[in-house]
């Protein structure tokens, strides 16, 4: 059985989507990350980054102890390996798909994350960062816009590279993304939409409560972070400021 450690964002969904699809054994753990409850002890001890997703396996692959997982591109990938599923076997073309995922890892999500802040919620208007992520969201969607041109889907086939990148193009209206301009990208979005594994996940998403996170507890615990509130976390002392 799996434990996920989940909140219903894109990278929470990358996971309970793989969970779905591979239709493991899996048990949600809500970790509001509105309220911060990423910053529990039980939480840092099995994502020291204090963000979700993190799972605990407890049948790991080769048996043994719980085994924890933090970051959700390891998370794929593990989830991948014990399943021997949603990576190519193949040397050639499980490196595309990896290659795909670090794509997604280190450039859609964090650049339509700091999309999704300066147009939606910094407190106030900055507009050469909302230009500038603009800007790279509509870079990227170019090149996965010629990446899936003649081909189903990002990898040579329905891989965790879709997987990790899905859940943020969903997103498109907080990035302010006319998705139409992307033809390939839409046909892509929409097809996997379909797949039953998909739906169930995204469904389960909408129905966590999560609240709005306008308020001024939820603006300071999300972005008000910094070396002195992993102390606090940790409980040590904090240094004269
Ligand atoms: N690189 C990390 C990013 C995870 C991440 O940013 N998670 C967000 C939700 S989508 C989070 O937990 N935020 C809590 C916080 O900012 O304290 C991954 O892919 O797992």
């Amino acid at each position: 059985m799996i434990e996920l450690y989940f909140w219903p964002t894109p990278n929470g969904l990358k996971i309970s989507v793989f969970l779905e699809e591979a239709g493991l054994e899996y048990r949600v753990v809500p970790i509001n990350i509105q309220k911060g409850a990423q910053f529990s002890p039980e939480f840092l001890q099995i994502a020291p980054n204090n963000r979700i997703p993190a799972i605990i396996d407890h049948t790991p692959c080769g048996g043994g102890e719980p085994l924890t997982v933090f970051e959700s591109g390891a998370i794929l990938m593990y989830l991948a390996e014990k399943t021997g599923r949603y990576l190519p076997k193949d040397s050639r073309l499980r490196v595309q798909a990896i290659e795909w995922l670090m794509w997604q890892m280190g450039g859609l999500g964090p650049m339509l994350g700091q999309n999704h802040h300066f147009n939606r919620y910094a407190p106030e208007e900055v507009p050469y960062a909302i230009r500038r992520y603009t800007n790279e969201t509509l870079r990227l969607y170019a090149v996965l816009d010629r990446r899936l041109q003649g081909r189903e889907f990002i990898a040579e086939e329905y891989s965790i590279a879709d997987m990790a990148a899905h859940p943020w193009v969903s997103r498109y209206e907080w990035h302010k993304t006319d998705i139409d301009r992307f033809p390939q990208v839409k046909r892509w979005y929409e097809g996997i939409l379909l797949r039953p594994a998909v739906r169930i996940a995204h469904q389960q998403a909408v129905q966590m409560e999560t609240g709005t996170i306008d308020s001024d507890d939820s603006r300071q615990v999300l972005f008000g972070q910094t070396d002195a509130t992993l102390k606090e976390a940790y409980g040590e002392a904090l240094g004269p400021d």
